[in-house]
């Protein structure tokens, strides 16, 4: 940055031009590298649960219209966001409760943390939601959620909220009942998107993933099974990210969401890329060293990775890490860019 001299020609230029809505480009303050004001932070599950629990006597599911709590990083005050690109909250729901239909421009997902019984109707579709399942809500598709069983559920949401504010593309509608009345066979969409079968007739043009429910139970199989004969990435452990089954691409046009393994032991190398991430904990505990902090996480912890911001994980236990982050969108615009010690062909 350049700041004049206060009583020359160029600072009365400087104070000349404000009044019509300019200002010098060499007196800028803006950052032009890598990087966000937002910082690594761990949201503890034990620290968390009791609140949520808190919140079912104080607050009904139909009066919030959704009990969440939004994850707010601390170095994005006022946002409720995250990341600067992307917003996360953990939702609670008490038997018996429906949560209203709505739906809205932007892409949700669902990663179920702990309980059972509850469902959500995606456009006329029940799906069960169980622990481990990563479920989907795209853009404009009508959904609200309910609960069966006997016990608290609580999930992890994330939506791609930040994009539709940047754009000023947000649209949301009430949907005339509280509930949809289911109007597609429970697996439909699994049928006939998610059993290596497409529709004869189908043709294109959807820009997310057709499936509702990527099953915890099929997706810790996969992992397993890749982990015993290895090889393990130096960073990652095994890293893979669920794909929408009729391109390869990612679940949605603006969220890359992943899930690993760490072997017990593992100990990863450093790692950075431009794509900041959200991670949940399966299963399992050990150490994220993110920047200059270190957190030891448990089941169910949400820690975050900001962009560009190296890291190296470590497992106490085997971990299974849920992750997602906004490296649909970057790839898709040019922006992505990573630091990988490996430096192989780590996404082939
Ligand atoms: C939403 O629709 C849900 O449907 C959860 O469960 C969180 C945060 C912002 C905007 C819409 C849900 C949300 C949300």
């Amino acid at each position: 940055m350049t700041t004049p001299q206060p009583d020359s020609d160029l600072a009365r230029l400087s104070r000349d031009i404000q009044s019509l809505n300019a200002r010098p480009l060499w007196e800028r303050t803006q950052r032009m590298g890598p990087g966000t004001p937002a910082v690594p932070t761990i949201w503890r599950y034990r620290d968390m649960r009791p609140q949520l629990l808190r919140a079912i006597d104080l607050i009904t599911a139909k009066e919030a219209e959704r009990r969440v709590f939004m994850l707010e990083n601390p170095g994005l005050p006022g946002t409720g966001y995250i990341t600067t690109s992307l917003y996360c909250g953990l939702q609670v729901i008490k038997p018996g409760e429906i949560a209203p239909a709505h739906r809205h421009s932007t892409n949700a997902l669902r990663f179920i943390i702990d309980g059972e019984g509850a469902y959500t109707t995606v456009e006329g579709e029940r799906v069960a939601m169980r622990p481990g399942d990563f479920v989907l809500t795209p853009g404009w598709t009508w959904h609200d959620h309910g609960h069966l069983g006997d016990a608290p559920v609580i999930w992890l949401d994330a939506l791609d909220n930040p994009f539709g504010q940047f754009f000023g593309a947000i649209f949301r509608e009430n949907y005339p009942d509280d509930a949809q009345a289911p109007s597609l066979a429970e697996g439909d969409a699994a049928a006939r998107y998610g059993a290596n079968l497409m529709p004869v007739e189908y043709r294109t043009g959807r820009p997310s993933s057709p499936l509702l429910v990527y099953p915890y139970n099929r997706t810790r199989e996969a992992l397993l099974r890749l982990a015993r004969p290895g090889p393990l990435h130096p960073s990652h452990g095994i890293k893979m990210r669920y794909a929408n089954p009729l391109d390869g691409g990612y679940v949605y046009p603006t969220i890359a969401v992943f899930i690993q393994y760490l072997p017990q032991g593992f100990s990863g190398q450093t790692y950075r890329s431009t794509d900041g991430t959200a991670f949940n904990v399966v299963e399992g505990s050990g150490t994220a060293h993110i920047g200059d902090r270190t957190f030891d996480f448990e089941p169910h912890d949400v820690f975050v990775v900001p962009a560009w911001t190296p890291y190296h994980l470590s497992a106490a236990k085997d971990c299974v890490l849920f992750s997602l982050s906004d490296r649909a969108a970057q790839e898709k615009l040019g922006f992505w860019r990573e630091e990988d010690p490996s430096n192989s062909a780590a996404r082939s």
